[in-house]
């Protein structure tokens, strides 16, 4: 089947090389352009007190371009203009196998020409859009570990296809020690025949992105570093208004809408322009809904850049020296994760913007597993990233990241809960008394369970001891228990010392300036457990969804789903849910919070210990039986049932 063997039908390659000559004489155009046309494409640059700033690009520096040529439909090949490719069912069980390589469509991706068409996305005042004649040029930099060749292919021929000329400098690929056959001499001798310099560097072992992406960056010769994961397709017109803002200003760090190409089907589809980066408690990069303060900056104007509080992380353009002005990346990273936040924490705090540019599209196959190993296990890698981003950037809201995170419970500890008293250590007297006897049956095995596992319960109890009252010698009792340490978050004082000379504003400022609708609530009374003070349950999420009821649980002393902020805006949330109750007799429910006070107000009253519900003037109580484990709301009336426990001291 041609189709299944397609890397070698590239049409275009030929078509570029008739080309060749045009595109020098472009370029020679460029070293005697006339002053007047470039004095209106330049851009007036404020050079901050800061020093970061940078002053605007030397005019030799910059390329005068024009739009990437028109690459012809084939019509013949499967998935042209970004359409499905459906797998016959005579081949759906090679189609499942293939999944596995990858965790997608492999045999739908190998269908698809190399250089498929797509329909243009763009709004049409985008295709309007003029953009300075003169731009800065740019490497592509694409990092892979076992990436499958024709979507690693399509990227590099999007890429070409679709990049005006003169601004691509190079594409650079950074193999992060794969194993496959066909990323070793088969690349090497591939990409010689590109139309487009083209660079492959290898890590000597497997480094994980963000270093093999430092890597790929250290031999950037382009004036602006852009980052593509491996399976993407760039779209007409993807480059230029990326471009255009960072020769604005410099230290903008610009992100495309990133459409989704379908793990499937390889559909290309459309995304929404109206969602930006967020982030949890557990420090997930997550879509959320563009506020309208955001909108309203905009003039309300959908093709004007969108400046959001995170991004994903995989696709950027970013001005090289900036990058490594702005600490590139923490090189104490591993794998997968926690870079994305990491940066664009960094840039905000550090006096730089980050945004969305609506007008430039890249697809992206999105995959529901991650395909290839981590050394060292998942959750370890991606807990110890993500604690290097609490742990540098985050100041006090890294406590919710720890509190929602069990195996991070050393540090939760430290927050929730209240030291035992000790009697030495304070000043009593602990004593046998050799003339009293009491008899105790001792037994070899305990005969209830311990939710969350014996091990665990123990650690954790230990652990909490040990971080309180052993000052030094706390380190005997890890030491001879590694299993309390979990996660280490390594050394991070080079990038507290990157903070510091940077600089850089705190959390709080990033919180109230850039993300005031985040996860993260900027005044909290409380964070932790919510006992009950007659059944000595606590409140629990049960891990639900929003719209699910509350539930309650034995308490763990894990955080997790046990963990609960009481706000200074009155609400008691877990993540980004808080409790709300619509009717005075409930049901009680997490809900999205809303910041907007109505059904999820509550009153927690330090006194009478009782939480109550503003809105129906309710109050929680515990479970109406044993067997039912969700708490209600009643009309108060002092009862223990209706009492909480929570360690509040009201600052504000
Ligand atoms: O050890 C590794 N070495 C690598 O070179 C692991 C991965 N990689 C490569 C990999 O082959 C791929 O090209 O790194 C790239 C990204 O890995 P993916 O595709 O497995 O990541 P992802 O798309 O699931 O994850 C998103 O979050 C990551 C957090 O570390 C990175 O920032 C990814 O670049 C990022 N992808 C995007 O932003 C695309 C949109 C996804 C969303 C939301
Ligand atoms: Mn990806």
């Amino acid at each position: 089947n041609k189709n299944l063997n397609n890397d070698y039908t590239i049409k275009t390659n030929d078509e570029y090389k008739g080309k060749k000559a045009a595109i020098a004489a472009a370029l020679q155009k460029d070293e005697d352009f006339d002053e007047a046309n470039l004095e209106e494409n330049e851009v007036e640059h404020d050079m901050g007190d800061d020093g970061l700033l940078l002053p605007p690009y030397p005019k030799s520096q910059l390329r005068r371009w024009a739009p990437a040529p028109f690459v012809k439909p084939q019509e013949e090949t499967p998935g042209e203009m970004g359409k499905a490719v459906n797998i016959p069912i005579e081949q759906e069980k090679v189609m499942l196998e293939k999944f596995q390589e990858n965790q997608f469509n492999l045999l739908a991706s190998d269908m698809i020409s190399l250089n498929r068409s797509l329909t243009d996305v763009r709004f049409e005042k985008c295709k309007a859009k003029r953009y300075p004649t003169l731009l800065p040029t740019t490497s592509v930099v694409i990092v892979f570990h076992n990436e499958a060749w024709t979507t690693l292919l399509r990227t590099i021929w999007s890429t070409i296809n679709r990049s005006p000329r003169p601004l691509l400098k190079e594409i650079i690929l950074v193999d992060d020690a794969s194993e496959k056959e066909h990323l070793g001499k088969k690349l090497e001798d591939y990409i010689k025949t590109l139309p487009v310099s083209t660079r492959l560097f290898r890590t000597e072992s497997r480094s994980g992105l963000i270093r093999a992406r430092l890597l790929g960056a250290k031999h950037v010769k382009g004036d602006v570093i852009t980052f593509l994961d491996a399976h993407c397709e760039c779209t007409e017109g993807w480059l230029e208004p990326l471009l255009s803002r960072i020769v604005e200003d410099r230290s903008t760090v610009v992100c495309p809408i990133i459409d989704v190409i379908s793990d499937t089907t390889f559909e290309y589809i459309q995304a929404s322009d109206m969602t930006w980066g967020g982030f949890n408690w557990k420090l997930n990069f997550r879509w959320y809904r563009v506020p309208e303060r955001e909108m309203q900056r905009r003039g309300g104007d959908r093709t004007a850049p969108l400046r959001t509080p995170t991004m994903a992380g995989g696709l950027f353009a970013i001005d090289r020296e900036y990058f490594y002005k702005i600490g590139s990346y923490d090189e104490g990273m591993d794998i997968w994760g926690g870079e994305n936040l990491e940066m664009s924490f960094r840039v905000w705090q550090c006096g730089g913007v980050l945004e969305i540019v609506p007008c430039s599209h890249v697809g992206h196959v999105f995959r529901d597993k991650s395909p290839y190993s981590f050394p060292g296990g998942v959750q370890a890698v991606v807990l110890k990233n993500a604690a290097r981003v609490a742990e540098v950037w985050m100041d006090e809201w890294g406590e919710f990241y720890y509190a929602m995170n069990p195996e991070s419970y050393d540090k939760i500890g430290r927050k929730i809960l209240v030291p035992t008293k000790q009697v030495w250590m304070c000043g009593g007297t602990l004593e046998i008394a050799p003339c009293s006897h009491v008899g105790h049956v001792f037994r070899k095995t305990t005969p209830y369970s311990f939710p969350g596992g014996t091990g665990r319960v123990v650690n954790h109890n230990n652990a909490r001891l040990a971080e309180v009252w052993l000052d030094d010698w706390k380190h005997f009792y890890y030491n001879i228990n590694p299993g309390a340490l979990n996660v280490p978050v390594g050394d991070v004082s080079e990038r507290k010392a990157l903070r510091e000379r940077l600089k850089c504003k705190s959390f709080r400022w990033y919180l109230e300036n850039i993300y005031p609708e985040s996860q993260m609530p900027l005044d909290y009374y409380y964070l932790g457990e919510i006992r009950n003070a007659e059944t000595s349950n606590c409140l629990d999420t049960l891990g639900g969804k929003a719209g699910q009821p509350l539930g309650m649980g034995y308490c763990h002393g894990m955080g997790g789903n046990q963990v609960f902020a009481y706000t200074k805006r009155k609400q008691i949330m877990s993540d980004d849910n808080c409790l709300d109750a619509a009717h005075p007799r409930g049901p009680i429910k997490l809900i999205r919070c809303h910041g907007m006070r109505g059904n999820q107000e509550w009153t927690y009253d330090t006194k009478s210990r009782t939480i109550k519900h503003t809105n129906t003037g309710m109050c929680l109580d515990k479970p109406e039986s044993a067997d039912v484990w969700k708490p209600v709301l009643r009309s108060c009336d002092r009862s223990r049932g209706q009492q909480w426990l929570m360690q509040v001291d009201f600052k504000w």
